[in-house]
């Protein structure tokens, strides 16, 4: 994966997003409250459909604030360059978005009563979404082969490291009170049932008529019409609008008609040596 990178701790960042001051201030400095809400995945799993749900319940399903203010300042990620002044203007409960593995985490959460939402989707959906990404977004040097693609995420050659790692590093809180995982596939196949299980989590209460409020303004439909969750707002020189949309096709199994049988069989096998001492499994692997 072709891109201006420096390494953190064998994690791959990419230079003009990330500085080794920025992924240590989170890791060293950042005072985490009480009541921050982290949203947490691997780059591609759904990080912005998380960000509109979370902004969605905290806001008791009203969308005035997802129509009038970006969903990178509703919820921007903490290891980024600029997060510390994205940071002065966040409200409580604070929505953070990360895509850290678990070891280079704040080092204060673990002492906190905050709260992770992990959100996963199946890598082979991930490298298809990531794909498209790379034809668009100013930091890739140029459009990926995909069967290049493929080979530079089984092994960890890629933004934010290794997939693998990634999961498995989170799956070890699986078990925390504070942590709740997710896959993109639950929230696509049952959207309400999804948005009442966070809410459980987060304490929050919302009438019938709230939730059905949150479902819809987050559905992908609602957020590709909306400019501040579409990123349509950011420039041509950062993402390239003439080459395709952020909010792609937001669908599961897009794999089918990228890769190749010889490709989804080599990354299977791989996925299954990598996966096994894991011992769980995900809803992508039965849709
Ligand atoms: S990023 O760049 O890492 O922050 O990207 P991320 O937000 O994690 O993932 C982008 C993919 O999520 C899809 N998306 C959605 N799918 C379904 N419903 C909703 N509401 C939704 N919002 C975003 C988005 O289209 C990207 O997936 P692909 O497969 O490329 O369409």
């Amino acid at each position: 994966m072709s891109f201006d990178h420096f390494e953190y701790k064998g994690v791959k960042f990419a230079h003009k997003v990330h500085s080794e001051k920025s992924i240590s201030y989170v890791e060293n400095e950042l005072k985490v409250l009480d009541d921050d809400i982290f949203n947490v995945t691997y780059p591609k799993s759904g990080t912005n459909w998380m960000i509109e749900i979370l902004s969605l319940i905290k806001h008791n399903g009203d969308a005035t604030v997802c129509q009038s203010i970006s969903s990178y300042e509703r919820a921007p990620w903490q290891e980024t360059i600029d997060f510390p002044e994205q940071e002065k203007k966040l409200t409580q409960p604070r929505i953070i978005s990360s895509h850290l593995p678990h070891h280079l985490f704040a080092k204060s959460f673990f002492k906190s009563k905050a709260k992770i939402i992990y959100t996963m989707r199946n890598p082979k959906d991930i490298i298809v979404s990531l794909f498209h990404f790379t034809k668009i977004l100013y930091i890739f040097k140029e459009s990926e082969n995909f069967q290049q693609l493929i080979e530079d995420f089984v092994n960890g050659n890629a933004l934010y490291g290794s997939w693998f790692d990634h999961v498995k590093g989170w799956m070890q809180m699986k078990d925390d009170s504070r942590f709740f995982f997710i896959t993109y596939e639950e929230l696509l196949k049952d959207p309400r049932g999804s948005v009442v299980k966070l809410c459980k989590f987060l304490g929050k209460q919302l009438d019938d008529a709230q939730i059905d409020s949150v479902v819809k303004h987050s559905s992908f439909n609602s957020m590709k019409e909306n400019k501040m969750s579409n990123w349509t707002q950011l420039t041509s020189d950062i993402l390239d609008h003439a080459k395709g949309s952020f909010l792609r096709k937001g669908v599961s199994g897009d794999w089918k008609t990228h890769f190749t049988v010889a490709q989804s069989e080599y990354f299977d096998k791989i996925y299954q040596e990598k996966m096994k001492d894991l011992n769980m499994s995900f809803s992508w692997e039965q849709f």
